[in-house]
C-alpha cells in the first residue's frame, strides 16, 4: 500500500510510534510517505520505500499564528495525488485529524482518500478534554474513516468524553525486540557509575512526575548505591536539577538530555522509573522490558495494560515514593528477583508486544478501511 504518515516528528512518543510503524511497514514491502514538518527523529530518509515530504508554513506580519493546518491540508492532499496514496494516517488528534479531514474534501471530486487517527493520550485526556479544542476533537474523530486507540483506557476515555462508542480499534503499542534487547553484562554502565543504574525516560512534562524520580533516588540512597540516568528533556528538567541539589544526590544523578539511541542506553540499567501521574500506554517501560530492565510504574491510565504487579514489574500508587523507592531497593539487592522479573518482562514485550505481533494488525485494519467503501459519504452530504 502507499500510506501518508503525519505525526509530531519531535520526541514524544506518538511521534516515536507513528515512525516505528513507518520503518516496519516499509520493510514488510509498503511505501510510506512521511508528511511533517521536519524529519521524524528516528527517521533515515535514505532507506528504501521510506519518503520524506516536509510541510512549510510560510509566515506574514498578519499571522499572529501562523496556520501549520492548512499548510499541512495542502500538503497532505499535493502529496496524496502527486504519489496515489491508499490513506492517510495520522498520530495524535489535533491537529492532524483535522488537516486529513481537509485533504480528503479537496480530493473528493476526484478520489476518495480515506483516513485513519491514532489516539495516543494526551490528544484526548488533557488537549482534546480542554473546552477550546473539544469540539474540533470529537468533530475529527467522528470523521476519521477509521480510529484507533494505543491501549483500552484511551478507547473508554474516548468513549466517556467524546461519546465516540464502538468505532475505536484498540491496537495496543509495540516495540522491535531486535532493536530493544538485554544486556547481561551491562559492561557500559560504568562509563555512568560504579553503581547500579536507575534510568527515566520522558519529555519531563508535569506529567511524568519526573521530581518523583529525584526522590526515590534519595530515598533509595540511604540504605543502597545506585545512580540514575534522567534521559531526556522539557520544562521540569531545571527543576529537578536544582531537587537533586537541594537533596544533596547530584552527583548521582545524570541528566543526559534528548538522546537518539534510547536502545543503546536503557540495557545498561537495573529498573526503569515512571512515575507518571497518567500515562495512556508508557512506550518508555515498553522498550526498558524489551531490554529485560523491569519497570516500577504507577497504577495509572493503561500502565496495567502493560505491566502485571510481581510478575513483569511493579506498579505502585501515584505519588508514593516509599512504596516506589522500596520496589527500587528490592529489585537492586535481591538478584533472584531481578532476573526473574527481567526475563517475564522481556517475555512480556515479547509475545504481546512485539512488531511483529502489532504491525499486521495495522495493515489488516488498513485494508478494513480501503476496503469499506460503503462507509465513504462524500462531502456534500455531511
Ligand atoms: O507522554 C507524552 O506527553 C507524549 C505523548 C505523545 O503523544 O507523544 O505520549 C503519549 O503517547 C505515547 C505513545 O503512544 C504513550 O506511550 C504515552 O503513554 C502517552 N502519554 C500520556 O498519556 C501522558
Amino acid at each position: 500500500m502507499k500510506i501518508g504518515i503525519t505525526c509530531y516528528p519531535t520526541y514524544g512518543g506518538s511521534g516515536i510510534v507513528a515512525t516505528e510503524l513507518g520503518l516496519e511497514l516499509a520493510n514488510r514491502g509498503h511505501d510510506i510517505h512521511f508528511i511533517t514538518y521536519s524529519n521524524p527523529i528516528r527517521l533515515d530518509p535514505g532507506i528504501p520505500r521510506i519518503h520524506y515530504h516536509e510541510v512549510e508554513v510560510s509566515n506574514y506580519p498578519l499571522f499572529q499564528y501562523p496556520p501549520y493546518c492548512l499548510a499541512l491540508a495542502s500538503r497532505m492532499a499535493e502529496v496524496a495525488q502527486c504519489y496515489a496514496l491508499d490513506l492517510l494516517h495520522v498520530h495524535y488528534a489535533i491537529p492532524h485529524s483535522i488537516s486529513a479531514l481537509l485533504a480528503q474534501q479537496m480530493l473528493s471530486r476526484e478520489r476518495h482518500l480515506p483516513f485513519i487517527t491514532t489516539l495516543h493520550g494526551t490528544d484526548i485526556t488533557l488537549v482534546g478534554s480542554d473546552r477550546s479544542y473539544f469540539p474540533i476533537t470529537k468533530f475529527s474523530i467522528e470523521q476519521s474513516n477509521g480510529v484507533t486507540s494505543i491501549s483500552e483506557f484511551i478507547q473508554q476515555r474516548t468513549a466517556e468524553v467524546f461519546g465516540v462508542k464502538d468505532r475505536v480499534r484498540v491496537i495496543p503499542n509495540f516495540v522491535n525486540i531486535k532493536t530493544y534487547k538485554p544486556d547481561a553484562k551491562k559492561a557500559g554502565a560504568r562509563r555512568f557509575a560504579r553503581e547500579k543504574l536507575l534510568i527515566h525516560l520522558s519529555n519531563f512534562r508535569p506529567v511524568k512526575r519526573v521530581n518523583d524520580c529525584v526522590h526515590i533516588l534519595a530515598r533509595v540512597r540511604k540504605s543502597t548505591p545506585a545512580h540514575l540516568l534522567m534521559v531526556g528533556d522539557g520544562p521540569d528538567r531545571g527543576p529537578a536539577e536544582v531537587l537533586a541539589r537541594e537533596l544533596g544526590v547530584q552527583d548521582h544523578v545524570s541528566f543526559l538530555g534528548k538522546q537518539d539511541h534510547v536502545e543503546r542506553l536503557i540495557p545498561l540499567a537495573h529498573v526503569l522509573l515512571m512515575p507518571s501521574e497518567l500515562e495512556a500506554f508508557g512506550l518508555a517501560a515498553l522498550e526498558a522490558m524489551a531490554c529485560g530492565v523491569p519497570a516500577i510504574g504507577t497504577n495509572a491510565g493503561g500502565v496495567p495494560e502493560l505491566i502485571t504487579h510481581g510478575v513483569d514489574g511493579f506498579l505502585e500508587e501515584v505519588g508514593d515514593l516509599d512504596a516506589q523507592a522500596a520496589r527500587v531497593v528490592e529489585l537492586l539487592t535481591n538478584n533472584r528477583l531481578h532476573q526473574r522479573m527481567a526475563a517475564s518482562a522481556r517475555h512480556t514485550a515479547v509475545s504481546r508486544f512485539s512488531t511483529e505481533r502489532i504491525i499486521p494488525q495495522y495493515e489488516h485494519y488498513y485494508e478494513e478501511i480501503c476496503g469499506a467503501k460503503s462507509s465513504v459519504r462524500p462531502a456534500t452530504s455531511r
